[in-house]
């Protein structure tokens, strides 16, 4: 294997064109007219592939100045590299690689905070994104509401000009360009919220509510918070994959990105200035997401969270893993298809639970179980608990979605059904994990917790009842016998019901 010790950058593009697409275009002329909060792995391989076509198409105005709003390894990783980086495109049949260039500049807030906040209030910039998880939105997850003691809140609260969070800097780059007489830039979530642009529309109105209310006034006339449906699996980069782009390249990416084929972005009409011609590049751009939205949510995701609790205390480690289960493939199609895809009103639904299957599938990936278990806290409320309150308002069943959530339950306990222990990573942690060992009633603590499961869940008799019952048989005859004997019992009522 070749492992030679140099990196791409800008003037090591042309011998890799034998194995990788390139940028065609002039780097060196791309204006900064995007600036991205959080540059993770699935903004690289997502937003910025879609944007690297609108400046492939000539419209150089696109370039992305990727803010880090915490650690500074991306930046220490791909700023030596000129900022390029690989998209490693995998399926069954093979690999694609493509070096994306849309990225012009890394940032890493704590560093530079005054930086970020140029960037965004530069008049080249139109568009502000995001992708900064669920629990970078500093919000209460069943409620949706700003936290004011969140710590990032009321620390920018306390000192607007040096902002931490993402709503902060939101807040305070708006605020200068309004100074400067500047239109404001359009605010684009790109993570899997409920209503991701309403809703954040609603926190940056909260906060900028709390510093100057001519402002917020200001925001709410003239901004933008378009709603996006945002789909493409882009697990962690392991060393492995380094080792194999270096050992094809001849040279090193130090952070090269792996993702799917299947790549989707439904984004709202709703912009306060330019946007790059993203539909070129397959966007799909309508008047209201939320249909895409909803399904994308409670169908894949919902689907994703399910997979991920019950696998790992089943033992299993990746998603195409959990799908080679003699019985978790099933529980999860009969689970989209009876429980989930009813309180849904996009068209195409068999399809679209045909096609995630399939996607769920793909071995080239090895997406880790763990990977999509974290921040549960963040995640159940949109992914599950909606598609359950959705049933039980129309007086329907709800024992799978249940059983997928006494699985989150049982997975707070930090064992596999074997004894294996691991780690729970969730900004919740502490008082999940105290519930958890609640030794009188530990299935009663956790629901009490009211950022996860509201005040109505907790008080549905019909709710509690089977998660209660799904959580005991669990302990008492693990996750897999449990599984097997609700598939079987949900067989026999169903059949009996269709005859
Ligand atoms: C996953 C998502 O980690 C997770 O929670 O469910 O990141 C998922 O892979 C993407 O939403 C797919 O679009």
């Amino acid at each position: 294997m070749n492992t030679s010790s140099q990196f791409i950058n800008n003037g090591k593009l042309q011998p890799l064109v034998a194995h990788a697409s390139i940028p065609c275009y002039d780097r060196s002329l791309v204006a900064p007219g995007i600036v991205h909060l959080g540059l993770g792995a699935f903004h690289r391989a997502h937003q910025a592939a879609y944007t690297e076509a609108a400046l492939a198409a000539g419209d150089l105005r696109w370039g992305i100045v990727g803010v880090s709003l915490r650690q500074a390894d991306t930046r220490d990783a791909l700023a030596p590299q000129d900022n390029l980086y690989t998209l490693a495109i995998r399926s069954e049949q093979g690999e694609r690689l493509q070096i994306i260039g849309a990225l012009s500049k890394s940032l890493v807030a704590p560093e530079s905070p005054l930086a970020v906040l140029e960037a965004m209030a530069d008049a080249r910039c139109h568009i502000v994104s995001l992708t900064v998880t669920e629990k970078g939105y500093c919000y209460d997850p069943a409620s949706r509401s700003l936290m004011l003691d969140h710590p990032d809140i009321a620390h920018d609260l306390a000192n607007p000009a040096a902002p931490r969070s993402a709503i902060g800097y939101i807040v305070r780059a708006l605020a200068m360009r309004r100074q400067k007489n500047l239109p404001p830039f359009t605010v684009l979530s790109c993570d899997n919220l409920p209503a991701n642009g309403v809703t954040t529309r609603g926190l940056v109105l909260a906060f900028a509510e709390k510093v100057d209310a001519g402002l917020a006034a200001w925001i709410a006339q003239h901004g933008a918070f378009p709603n996006a449906m945002v789909d493409r699996i882009v697990p962690k980069t392991t060393e492995e994959d380094r080792a194999r782009v270096a050992a094809v390249f001849g040279m090193q990416d130090a952070w090269p990105v792996m993702t799917e084929a299947f790549t989707q972005w439904v984004v709202e009409d709703k912009f306060a200035g330019p946007r790059p011609a993203w539909e070129q590049a397959g966007v799909t751009i309508v008047s209201d997401a939320q249909p895409y939205e909803h399904a994308k949510l409670r169908m894949l995701n919902g689907s994703h969270s399910s997979l991920a609790y019950l696998g790992i205390l089943m033992g299993h480690t990746t998603v195409d893993q959990a799908m080679r289960d003699d019985n978790l493939p099933q529980f999860i199609s009969d689970m989209m298809e009876v429980e989930i895809a009813p309180t849904l009103s996009r068209p195409g639904l068999d399809q679209y639970r045909a096609e995630l299957l399939q996607r769920f599938r793909n071995p080239a990936l090895k997406h880790q179980l763990h990977q999509i278990a974290m921040d549960g806290s963040q995640k159940l409320p949109q992914r599950l608990l909606g598609t359950i309150r959705a049933r039980l308002d129309a007086g329907l069943e709800i024992q799978r979605l249940c059983f997928a959530v006494a699985g989150w339950l049982r997975y707070l306990a930090c064992s596999t059904d074997a004894g294996d222990s691991y780690a729970l990573s969730d900004p919740l942690a502490a008082s999940l994990q105290a519930a958890a060992a609640d030794v009188s009633d530990p299935v009663l603590a956790l629901l009490k917790i009211s950022a996860v499961f509201g005040t109505d869940l907790p008080a549905d008799p019909r709710f509690v009842a089977q998660i209660r019952m799904h959580y005991h048989q669990m302990a008492e005859i693990g996750t897999a016998m449990a599984l097997q004997e609700l598939t079987a019992e949900l067989d026999v009522m169903e059949q009996q019901h269709a005859g």
